[in-house]
């Protein structure tokens, strides 16, 4: 694209823009991949990214900020890990001048007019999908669901959490939720969490659903359920969120029975709301990013179209 004419404050002539990105950390293959489309993008438009990883510490990410502040950069992108904690860094920013937009994660409703745009995915949207897909499934049966969550306090953890209510709920759907705990979006989190779930009840026979919001929680609770001779898939139905080729192919295993895509591969779109947020244009508050639905029938077919 061309850089001319821009009017960000560090950007003169041809000269790309200086961007802060404060990611949330390397937890998954879905955030690798989205460091990595970020990353291209960056460089592929001609801008220079300073990228800090914020090892999943809201504090480490305040700190990238207040230096992205200090280097005055033309835009920060900040993928908050979690909604609230932001208003203080986030007014050093708007003194400075220096605009902010949201990828991926969001914050507080009450931190609104403090950044520019989200652009991200619709996570209440991605929980209504596997809701619906439990009250389709479960319809005649009612369930009894073991959720394993992503960080506490994380948007995408609270919105897959009241989304997948919210669907079940409009459904009619009989179900409990006997236990949620948080493995922080990991494999080891998923999988030691899914081992005291192991241990309190009997998994076999007690529950229907595992859902669990994100791959890495849910191959580690797979992990713990084939150690302990129950069959994932089979024993209990597992519903997980991102669709990462290990994802896939625990699926084309028959190891999984739902999975609802998140989309990782902004960084493109994400140069294009930076170009435009550093030339001062109107935003929408929220840009979503598209993604869809994947059941046992789809799993082979669509695994040689993940990228990640
Ligand atoms: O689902 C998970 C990652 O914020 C949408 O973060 C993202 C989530 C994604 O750790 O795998």
């Amino acid at each position: 694209s061309d850089d001319s004419g821009q009017g960000g404050s560090g950007g003169s002539g041809d000269e790309g823009l200086l961007i802060g990105f404060a990611q949330v950390g390397a937890e998954s293959a879905w955030r690798t991949a989205n460091s990595d489309s970020v990353q291209a993008a960056a460089e592929a438009a001609g801008h220079e990214l300073k990228f800090v990883d914020g090892q999943q510490d809201q504090e480490k990410q305040i700190t990238a900020v207040r230096d992205f502040i200090a280097q005055q950069v033309d835009v920060i992108v900040l993928a908050p890990v979690v909604e609230t904690g932001w208003t203080d860094v986030l007014e050093e920013a708007d003194a400075a001048g220096i605009p902010v937009v949201l990828a991926d994660r969001g914050v507080d409703a009450a931190d609104e007019d403090l950044y520019v745009t989200r652009l991200g995915s619709d996570f209440a949207e991605e929980g209504r999908k596997a809701g619906a897909w439990a009250a389709e499934t479960f319809a005649d049966t009612g369930a009894a669901v073991l959720e394993l969550e992503g960080t506490v306090g994380s948007a995408p953890a609270n919105d897959r959490a009241s989304g997948f209510r919210e669907a079940a709920d409009e459904a009619g759907l009989e179900y409990e939720v006997l236990e949620t705990q948080s493995g922080d979006f990991t494999a080891e989190g998923g999988k030691s969490v899914m081992e005291t779930f192991i241990e309190k009840y009997d998994v076999k026979n007690d529950v229907d659903l595992l859902y669990a919001h994100n791959d890495e929680m849910g191959l580690g609770a797979i992990q713990a359920l084939e150690e302990n001779g129950i069959v994932p898939g089979v024993d209990v139905q597992i519903i997980i969120v991102d669709g990462s080729k290990a994802g896939f192919e625990a699926g084309v295993a028959g190891k999984l029975n739902y999975i609802v895509e998140c989309n990782p591969a902004f960084g493109e779109q994400l140069m294009e709301v930076v170009e435009s947020v550093d030339a001062g244009d109107e935003q929408e508050k929220f840009t979503p990013v598209e993604e869809g639905v994947f059941g046992p029938d789809d799993f082979e077919a669509e695994l040689p179209n993940r990228q990640f």
